[in-house]
């Protein structure tokens, strides 16, 4: 267990006035300097109102101070936290009070960097941590509590212990190189490395739905000029972001707004609409539609039901299908009662008539955008935890060393490089939770999070 001399405090809310404001300490003087600011230590576990006296004796402010000592503690050291009045006049005289008596500023992530180095979470989890802090959306929120609770640590283990079984089988024949691993173990360990690498693969296929969750479902809204995108924006996010005008081309640059629909987080992208026609400052929104339109998720095609259907640019129609993209015919409001709308979806889409004026139509519209969002993301079986770059980078370092031991077991390679595949693979999963001793990657991730926790 990693031990640390020094005792560390920070502010572990925002700074700025509230109701309540925490401070965290956590080191070996924590239990020392409980007693001397508040009187005497207060019980372990065990939440205590007191006066918080500075270095010179003055009281400070009445606190809630909950001591945890070592090793059942978030960070596996004696910690103490301080709830004073949020006012942040009080909550820095309190820290600087930390200060003079002898506490060291903790850096981004300190307390969890402590908490990983003492064996109280896996690296997985510790950066699940931060995916709870920032999460935007039910989703995201859900799967970091998933990652967080240990389940990507869980599928790790279960990769490890099947590479570790497979390595067993194959180091016992390293001893004896005169004998051929003989047929029936063979296809053991050819079915075995196989299933390992279904496993890494599944959890690979969750990068994407971690990336969507992480920055929202970029979903962009398309269509001609005047169409009713920006009004339709409006009514998702709920608020009159866009500029709606009734000049056509108002729309130049992007408006970006992040939404929910259901568990899910978008980033709705306006955008210029699309115009052949368009020139100079037009134009150039034009292109960058198109150009955004190549990175969506999704699509929101507005066509204004009461004009044909423009002809879209082939990049467009290249893009769009039915599992990704949403029509709808807005304007409906103008159409005579029990008009059918000029306008007419693309082949194989279906649309549906809205107004972004009334609402009309926008329930439908909301459930199906849900229904599109919730198709594009990829789960582990029912576990709906989902996979970072980092993890992503290990896991497709094991994915091609199972891929050559599997090859090599195929074609009855030798024991030693078949072992030595499978080592490789053992060290790459190693590295997502956390069997590392690199220490420079260690600081690096834990600088992107915030002070305090
Ligand atoms: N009647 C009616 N007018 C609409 C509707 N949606 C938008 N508009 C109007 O159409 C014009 C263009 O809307 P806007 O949202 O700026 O279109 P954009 O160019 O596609 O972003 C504005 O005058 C809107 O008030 C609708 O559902 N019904
Ligand atoms: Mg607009």
């Amino acid at each position: 267990m990693a031990r640390h001399s020094d005792t560390i405090a920070a502010l572990a809310t925002p700074a700025g006035t509230s109701a309540l404001a925490v401070l965290r300490i956590s080191g070996p003087d924590t239990h020392r300097l409980a007693g001397e600011m508040l009187g005497s230590a207060p019980p372990p576990r065990s939440a205590t109102h007191g006066d918080y006296r500075d270095v010179g004796g003055a009281v400070v402010d009445d606190v809630v101070a909950t001591l945890y000592l070592g090793p059942n503690s978030y960070t596996g050291e004696d910690s103490l936290e301080i709830s004073c009045h949020g006012n942040p006049l009080v909550a820095r005289k309190i820290l600087a009070d930390l200060l003079a008596r002898g506490c060291r500023p903790a850096g981004p992530g300190e307390f969890t960097q402590r908490a990983f180095l003492n064996g109280r979470m896996d690296l997985s989890q510790a950066e699940a941590v931060m995916d709870v802090i920032s999460a935007r959306s039910d989703r995201a929120l859900e799967a970091a509590r998933q990652v967080l609770r240990g389940a990507l640590g869980r599928h790790m283990a279960a990769l490890v212990d099947g590479v570790v079984g497979a390595l067993s089988t194959v180091e016992a024949y390293i001893d004896f190189p005169d004998e051929d691993l003989p047929p029936e173990d063979r296809a053991r360990l050819a079915r075995l490395v196989d299933g390992i690498l279904k496993g890494a693969e599944q959890l690979l296929a969750t990068e994407r739905t971690g990336a969507l969750l992480r920055e929202g479902i970029t979903t962009v809204i398309l269509g001609e000029p005047n169409a009713g995108k920006s009004s339709l924006l409006n009514r998702i996010v709920g608020s009159e972001r866009a500029i709606v005008s009734p000049e056509p081309g108002t729309t130049r640059d992007f408006i970006e707004e992040r939404a929910s629909v259901g568990p899910h987080g978008l980033r709705l992208v306006d955008t210029a609409g699309l115009n052949p026609g368009a020139s100079g400052l037009e134009k150039l929104g034009v292109s960058k539609t198109l150009e955004r339109a190549g990175i969506a998720d999704l699509f929101i095609l507005v066509l204004d039901a009461t004009r044909p259907t423009p002809p879209l640019p082939a990049e467009v129609v290249a893009r769009i299908n039915s599992s990704n993209t949403l029509v709808a015919l807005n304007k409906a409001d103008l159409l005579p009662a029990g008009g059918v709308p000029m306008a007419k979806p693309p082949a194989g889409l279906s649309a549906m008539e809205v107004s972004a004026l009334s609402g009309a139509g926008f329930d439908a519209l909301l459930a199906e955008l849900e229904r599109l969002a919730g198709g594009i993301q990829t789960t582990v079986g029912e576990e709906r935890i989902a996979i970072n770059v980092r993890h992503a980078h290990y896991l497709s370092e094991a994915r091609a060393c199972l891929a050559a031991a599997a090859e090599k077991i195929g074609t009855a390679g030798p024991a030693e490089l078949v072992a030595s595949d499978l080592r490789g693979a053992l060290d790459a999963f190693g590295e997502i939770s956390g069997k590392v001793d690199n220490e420079r990657m260690l600081d690096q991730l834990f600088a992107s999070f915030c002070i305090g926790k």
